[in-house]
C-alpha cells in the first residue's frame, strides 16, 4: 500500500474537516457523517494521502454562505436550537419555518458548524481550481444538491455545491455540473436556471408521486421562454428502478460526450452521490462501484479541472467503498490498488466482504428488477440530442 505514488503531470487535492463527521441527524436518520469517517480511513488505509495535497478545510464564513443564501435563512440557521426533546414524527409541528425542524431536515447539535464545514470543504477545493493548484480537487463533505436559497431540503441544508461553482464562475466561462446522486440534483438546477454559463445535468430515478423530489422529467431543460439565456442549458435524465452498469454507462458516456462537444465547459463539478449504488438503503438502481467510478473515469478524460463532490449514500460500506475507489481513480493508481481490503483498515468489519470491489456478486444480496427498457434509453439519447442543437457555446 505504501506505493501509491503522486500523478505525474498533475494535482490532485483532498479536502476534508474531521469536526464535521461528528455530528449526528438523529439515530435511525439514514444520513450518516460517519460514513465520511469510515470513507478517509479505508482511502489512508490504501496509502492515497501520500499522493494527494491534503487540507484541512476551515469552515465557510456567513459572508460565504450568503453568496447563495438568504440572510433571513442564514440568520435563522444559525440560531435555531433542537427541540429539548426530540420529535421526530412527521407533521406534529406543520408551520416548519424554512422547512427546518421536520424528519427529513432535524434540528440537531451543531447544525450551522457541519453546514458551514460541509460548504468550506467545497470552497476550497474550489478556490485550489481556480488558483490552478489542483487539477482535481475532491471534496466528499459536500455535494448537498436539494437546499435551496431559502430553504432546507431532503437532508441538505446549505447547498456547498452551488457555493463551488459561484467561485469557479470567477474564473471559468461555462461549468458543466454532473450529477450521478440517485435523486434530482433540483437545489443546482434552480440556482443556474436563467445562466447558459452553466449546464446541469442530473441522472436520477424519476417516479414524480413515489420518488423525492418528483422533479427531473426529459423534457424540463430550462426556462421555456427561449430568451432567457438558460434556456436549454438543463439536461434531465430521468431513469427508473434496477438500471444496470452497462445501461448506465451506454447513457452516461453518449450524453456527457455530446454536452462536452456543444457546451465546451472550461471546469467539470461532479456530485457523486453513492446512493445510485446497487444494495443502498434509500437507492434503486443496481450500479457496482466499477460503473459509479466509470462516471468519475469519463470525467478525468476529458482533462479538465475538475470538483468531485460527495452527496447522498446510505450504506456506509458501499459509500466508504466508492469514495474509495473514486480516490484512486482521481490520482490514477487504480489499477495498482489491491481490491483486497488491507489488513489494518480501521473498522474493518464494517465491510463484511473484504473486498474494495465486490467481483462476481451484487454489493447486496438481491439485485433489483431492471425497469429500464432499452427502448427508453434511446429516447433519452434522442431527446437530449435535439436539445443540444439549441446549444452554442
Ligand atoms: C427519514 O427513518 O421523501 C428521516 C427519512 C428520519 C427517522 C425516524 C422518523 C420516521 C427515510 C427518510 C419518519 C420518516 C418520514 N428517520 C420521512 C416526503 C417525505 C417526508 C419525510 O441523497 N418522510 C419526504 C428525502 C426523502 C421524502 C431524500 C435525499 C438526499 C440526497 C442528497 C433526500 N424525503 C417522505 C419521507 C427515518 C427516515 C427514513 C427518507 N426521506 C427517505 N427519502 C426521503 O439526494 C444528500
Ligand atoms: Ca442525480
Ligand atoms: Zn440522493
Amino acid at each position: 500500500e505504501a506505493s501509491i505514488m503522486r500523478p505525474k503531470g498533475y494535482t490532485v487535492s483532498f479536502h476534508c474537516n474531521p469536526d464535521m463527521e461528528k455530528h449526528h441527524f438523529g439515530m435511525t436518520h439514514p444520513m450518516k457523517p460517519w460514513r465520511l469517517t469510515l470513507s478517509k480511513s479505508l482511502i489512508y488505509s490504501y496509502g492515497m494521502s501520500f499522493a494527494m495535497d491534503n487540507y484541512v478545510s476551515r469552515a465557510a464564513t456567513y459572508e460565504e454562505l450568503a453568496d447563495f443564501h438568504s440572510t433571513d435563512y442564514l440568520d435563522f440557521l444559525g440560531t435555531v436550537l433542537p427541540e429539548p426533546v426530540p420529535r421526530d414524527l412527521e407533521n406534529q409541528n406543520p408551520d416548519l419555518k424554512f422547512n427546518l425542524g421536520g424528519s427529513d431536515c432535524p434540528l440537531f447539535e451543531g447544525l450551522y458548524d457541519y453546514c458551514s464545514m460541509s460548504a468550506g470543504g467545497a470552497l476550497d477545493a474550489a478556490r485550489k481550481i481556480c488558483s490552478k493548484q489542483s487539477d482535481i480537487a475532491i471534496a466528499w463533505g459536500g455535494g448537498l444538491h436539494h437546499a435551496k436559497k431559502a430553504e432546507a431540503s431532503g437532508f441538505c441544508y446549505i447547498n456547498d455545491i452551488v457555493i463551488a461553482i459561484l467561485q469557479l464562475l470567477r474564473f471559468h466561462p461555462r461549468v458543466l455540473y454532473i450529477d450521478i446522486d440517485v435523486h434530482h440534483g433540483d437545489g443546482v438546477e434552480e440556482a443556474f436556471f436563467s445562466t447558459d454559463r452553466v449546464m446541469t445535468v442530473s441522472f436520477h430515478k424519476y417516479d414524480p408521486n413515489n420518488f423525492f423530489p418528483g422533479t427531473g422529467a426529459l423534457d424540463d431543460n430550462g426556462p421555456k421562454n427561449e430568451h432567457n439565456s438558460g434556456a436549454h442549458h438543463a439536461v434531465n435524465v430521468p431513469l427508473q428502478d434496477g438500471i444496470t452498469d452497462e445501461q448506465y454507462d451506454m447513457l452516461y458516456n453518449t450524453i456527457i460526450g455530446r454536452i462536452v462537444e456543444k457546451f465546451r465547459p472550461s471546469a467539470i463539478a461532479l456530485q457523486c452521490g453513492a446512493d445510485s449504488l446497487a444494495g443502498d438503503r434509500l437507492g434503486r438502481f443496481n450500479l457496482q462501484v466499477q460503473g459509479h467510478g466509470a462516471c468519475v473515469e469519463f470525467c478525468k478524460r476529458m482533462n479538465l479541472p475538475l470538483i468531485l463532490f460527495g452527496g447522498g449514500g446510505y450504506t456506509p460500506r458501499n459509500v466508504a467503498r466508492a469514495w474509495t475507489y473514486e480516490t484512486s481513480i482521481a490520482i490514477g493508481c487504480q489499477d495498482k490498488i489491491n481490491p483486497i481490503l488491507p489488513q489494518h483498515t480501521p473498522w474493518r468489519d464494517q465491510f463484511r466482504q473484504d473486498t474494495l470491489f465486490p467481483t462476481l456478486e451484487q454489493i447486496l444480496g438481491e439485485p433489483r428488477l431492471n425497469k429500464n427498457p432499452p427502448k427508453r434509453l434511446q429516447e433519452i439519447v434522442q431527446h437530449v440530442t435535439e436539445q443540444l442543437r439549441f446549444v452554442q457555446a
